[in-house]
């Protein structure tokens, strides 16, 4: 490599650094979210990394001791040993022992993840190309959620919307997903055509959205607010372009906003749609029925 290839790659690599707001969000670290879940996974996550730390810390500075201690000009005859069955039982040992006692706290969040009981709202998510479709099982309520129409327009080249000047490009659809604070929702997952994956960071949230397979998740959010999120599998041409919007609101506003969905949707029940949240729940085989009376 030339002289001036090395500085020019160098100064390339600095303005990268210095980009400024394009890189405005430097977090480095994981999310901690506003569920249950999330926090919990920020933690095991913090203090799996804190016990790498104490472990490279260990295994580092033993090496930079010996390295030091036993050099050659301090030591020009070296020792002559070779196996020593205590330090390799003791080293076999000191990693079984901290893998096992790092696996239970993980175990346990693991199966706090899969453990959909108790649900107060079950929603199932349809993934299709390109965008996602929420219904809301049992409550006769279900729509499309597209990309939003300014960032449609400004994705589009030469169409006189620039990408800077619309509010969370490509992170905002038409029909956000609307969900009550403090409630336990599961989400079904499935899709219509190819594999896509339903992905809200600050729920701790990822799974993938399988044809002809249902698969669950479930969050409960304590933050009203919205969030936001995007496909997370690669699913085509325009992967890019169907991002998750979730808005957590008080369940007053939810009873309200449900209410006027079911009114929306059947002008007769709007009654009986004003009364209190009904609370869904349904055995997997009755979603799989439903997926299937989908498709
Ligand atoms: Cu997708």
């Amino acid at each position: 490599m030339s002289k001036t290839l090395k500085y020019s790659a160098v100064a390339a690599a600095l303005g990268t650094l210095q980009a400024g707001p394009a890189l405005a969000a430097w977090d480095l670290n994981l999310r901690v979210g506003v569920t249950e879940l999330s926090r919990e996974i920020y933690g095991l996550h913090m203090l799996i990394l804190w016990i790498c730390v104490a472990i490279a810390v260990a295994v580092f500075g033993v090496m930079v001791y010996s390295i030091v201690k036993f050099r050659r000009s301090a030591h020009p005859e070296p020792a002559t040993f070779s196996h020593n069955t205590k330090a390799e039982i003791i080293w076999t040992i000191i990693p079984v022992v901290i893998l096992v006692a790092m696996a239970i706290p993980a175990a346990e969040t693991l199966v706090k993840i899969e453990d959909t009981r108790n649900s107060e709202l079950t929603i199932k998510v349809t993934g299709y190309q390109w965008k996602w479709h929420y219904d809301y099982v049992g409550a006769g309520v279900n729509f499309f959620s597209t990309l939003d129409k300014e960032s449609n327009a400004a994705r589009q080249p030469n169409s006189g919307v620039a990408p800077e000047d619309v509010e969370n490009y490509l992170l905002a659809v038409d029909n956000p997903l609307v969900v009550p604070v403090d409630t336990k929702v599961r989400v079904l997952l499935t899709a219509g055509d190819v594999l896509h994956a339903w992905w809200v960071p600050d729920f701790g949230m990822k799974k993938d959205a399988i044809p002809g397979f249902v698969n669950e998740i479930w969050f409960k959010a304590d933050v009203p607010g919205t969030y936001r999120g995007q496909c997370a599998e690669l699913c085509g041409r325009d992967h890019g372009f169907m991002p998750v919007v979730v808005e957590v609101r008080s369940k007053e506003d939810y009873a309200a906003w449900l209410a006027e969905k079911q009114a929306a949707a059947s002008p007769a029940a709007a009654p009986a749609a004003a009364a209190n949240v009904p609370a869904t729940n349904l055995t997997i085989d009755g979603a799989i029925a439903s997926v299937a009376k989908a498709e």
